[in-house]
């Protein structure tokens, strides 16, 4: 499988291609959505999350509910292009003239708040992909770059998670994710949550297990806009119902751990990961860090620890997946890190953009979605067809085969 991405932070919208889905899988855009609104919460975040309500819109490769094989494309409107029609507007006459560059819009804000906006921005913004992506394409607008770096990308990207997620489900695998930290503030171990548990931490303030962390982690927030700061922080994300044997050790580039590890660090301010023990398990000696292996008839080959975090030898080993993921603090600073004008060449502030404090939350849930897009493609590498019944039969026969069965089955 393999998908494609498109669309602007304030352009009219988000498209994504997914190839290679199979058929027969039933797909109900209300799956879709409840993960787009999981993306869409957590404390911490700016004003953007007031004006949209992401919705999934079907155009192409599903019919009467099942999907047909052929290539899927889905859609989610951005609300706030109404804001941004001139600023945005792929035609070089707007109204009948020509924009002029740097122009000053106005726009109304959801809470109906006048204000303006910056059509041309020429101050980059330190850890931003402004500078780098100004001096790549040649552009002297830093908004041709920022406007598809922008993480508004990730919200098409969870729905294209969903439909993996919707796809594993039928091989009884689940994913999740819960905040450890946030800022100075820590919460929570890195464990897997039962349905209910991810549940409850999909409604509280930063997605943290622990609800006294999740009230600390509110004052770490508030105090950060009070300074002009921003901040990062630390996730975990899991898989359960994993078949082993997912990947491969035969080929560097089939490796899963390899596979994922690309896939969560392509979430933008993703800067690090560690798969079970993960950077714990360097210093310590191999024996209290390899899980030692047991085997009953009625579950077959198990482990007591998952140090490991589920992955051995590039594949999956039929334990728990478990991740953790080091998120950079958001790089638009209300107080501006020095930086210099692409235009005049001074020394100046960076430019401030409406942003998030924080939006560690959500990346969780981004990072759910990758994990889950690349465990539903290993899924149909090792029990590959075209139709989800052919996979389903070819998978059945592999647990059979191995005697495997997920440990809550
Ligand atoms: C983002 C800046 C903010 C965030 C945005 C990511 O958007 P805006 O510039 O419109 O205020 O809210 O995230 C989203 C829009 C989203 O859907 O997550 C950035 O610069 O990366």
């Amino acid at each position: 499988m393999r998908f494609i991405t498109a669309g602007e932070s304030h352009g009219p919208g988000l498209t994504a291609v997914i190839e290679g889905y199979p058929a027969l899988v039933e797909v109900e855009q209300e799956q879709i959505n409840r993960e787009l609104q999981r993306r869409q919460k957590g404390y911490g975040r700016g004003g953007r999350m007031k004006v949209e309500k992401d919705e999934v819109i079907f155009i192409s490769g599903i019919r009467k509910g099942r999907t047909l094989g052929s290539p899927i494309t889905i859609q989610i409107k951005n609300r706030d292009w109404a804001n941004w029609a001139a600023v945005m507007s792929p035609l070089a006459d707007v109204n009948g003239r020509r924009e002029k560059d740097g122009e000053t819009r106005v726009r109304i804000e959801a809470d109906q708040r006048l204000t303006t906006v910056q059509s041309e921005v020429t101050a980059p913004r330190p850890g931003h992909a402004d500078l780098s992506g100004a001096l790549k394409y040649g552009f002297s607008d830093l908004r041709n770059v920022l406007e598809r770096a922008s993480a508004r990308e990730t919200a098409v990207r969870v729905g294209v998670g969903a439909f993996a997620k919707i796809l594993l489900a039928r091989f009884g695998v689940f994913i999740g994710s819960h905040v450890l930290q946030i800022g100075r503030v820590c919460g929570g171990e890195p464990r897997v949550l039962s349905a209910r548990e991810q549940q409850v931490v999909d409604e509280t303030l930063f997605r943290c297990s622990d609800p006294a962390a999740n009230q600390e982690m509110k004052k770490e927030v508030d105090l950060a806009a009070k300074q002009g700061e921003s901040l990062g922080g630390i996730f975990t994300v899991y898989a359960t119902g994993v078949v082993p044997g997912l990947g491969s050790h035969v080929h560097w580039d089939r490796r899963l751990d390899g596979l994922l590890a690309q896939a969560i660090i392509s979430i933008p301010g993703i800067k690090g990961l560690e798969f079970g023990l993960g950077f714990v398990g360097a210093g310590m000696p191999g024996s209290a860090v390899h899980d030692p292996i047991y085997y009953t008839p009625e579950r077959g080959y198990y482990r007591k620890t998952n140090h490991a975090g589920g992955l051995e030898g590039g594949m999956t080993n039929g334990e728990p997946l478990m991740i953790k993921v080091a998120m950079k603090p958001i790089p638009t600073l209300y107080n501006g890190l020095p930086t210099v004008d692409l235009c005049s060449g001074q020394q100046v502030t960076a430019a401030v953009e409406r942003s998030d404090l924080t939006a560690v939350p959500a990346a969780a849930v981004v990072a759910e979605a990758m994990v889950a897009w690349v465990l539903a493609d290993a899924y149909l590498q090792k029990f590959g067809g075209d139709s989800l019944p052919e996979i389903h039969a070819a998978w059945q026969r592999y647990t059979e085969m191995i005697k495997w069965r997920p440990e809550n089955a």
